[in-house]
């Protein structure tokens, strides 16, 4: 079921929820090797959304600034290799939306805890913006807020579920985006957590 959202934006309403478990277990092999950890924006905030990545690159961020770096700066060794569970999941849900042999070298897992945000921002940390980028949303559910390409334009507002995959590109490649803070609960497969998984081609 794919639904638009906006033109270059296409929701796949569960299309990961056959495969949460087997992408859930293998995040456990990647936590082993790069555990959660919550960056200092380079304004020198903590951010609430804990992370990791895996792949050749992974987003990092502290005071100097974003960047994308193969290298973990929790333990100075290469981020572990992009499971390939989430390699399969990722190019399948980009074919679904129409984008052809997506072959992301990025993968940032972002890990909400009740009360956890993330505010309104644009992705301009890659290379190429002509690249989409696949998101999985695993656990508890989240409000995502969804702008324009100013930061004032005005937002709307979509729930996202549990294996729900949304795939972004083309002009709402540039938007704003950010999401509400978590409302508690507890979820049969994450606890009392949102997991989002994204994907993208950053080199
Ligand atoms: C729309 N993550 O990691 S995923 C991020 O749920 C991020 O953790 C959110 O925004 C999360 O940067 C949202 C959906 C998403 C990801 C990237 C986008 C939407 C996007 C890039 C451009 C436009
Ligand atoms: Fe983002």
């Amino acid at each position: 079921l794919a639904l638009p959202i906006v033109p270059g934006a296409v929701l796949l309403r569960g299309f990961a929820s056959d495969r949460a478990p087997k992408l859930l277990e293998a995040l456990e092999g990647v936590l082993a090797a790069s555990p959660w950890r919550h960056m200092i924006t380079p304004g020198g905030f903590r951010m609430s959304v804990a992370m990791t990545n895996c792949g050749p690159l992974g987003w990092v961020s502290d005071r100097t600034g974003y960047r994308y770096d193969a290298i973990d700066p929790g333990n100075g060794k290469p981020w572990p290799a992009m499971p390939q569970a989430f390699r399969e999941l990722a190019g399948a849900a980009a074919s679904a939306a129409g984008f052809d042999k997506f072959k992301p070298d990025a993968c940032l897992v972002n890990r909400y805890e009740p009360g956890a945000r993330l505010s309104l921002h644009q992705d301009r940390d890659e290379h190429d913006y002509g690249h989409p980028i696949v998101s999985v949303s695993l656990g508890l559910p989240a409000v995502f807020l969804f702008g324009g390409p100013q930061r004032v334009d005005k937002s709307m507002r979509l729930p996202l579920v549990h294996g729900d995959v949304v795939v972004w590109g083309g002009p709402a490649r540039l938007h704003h985006h950010g999401i509400l803070p978590l409302k508690d609960g507890d979820h049969p497969s994450t606890g009392r957590c949102r997991i989002n998984l994204t994907f993208r081609k950053a080199g």
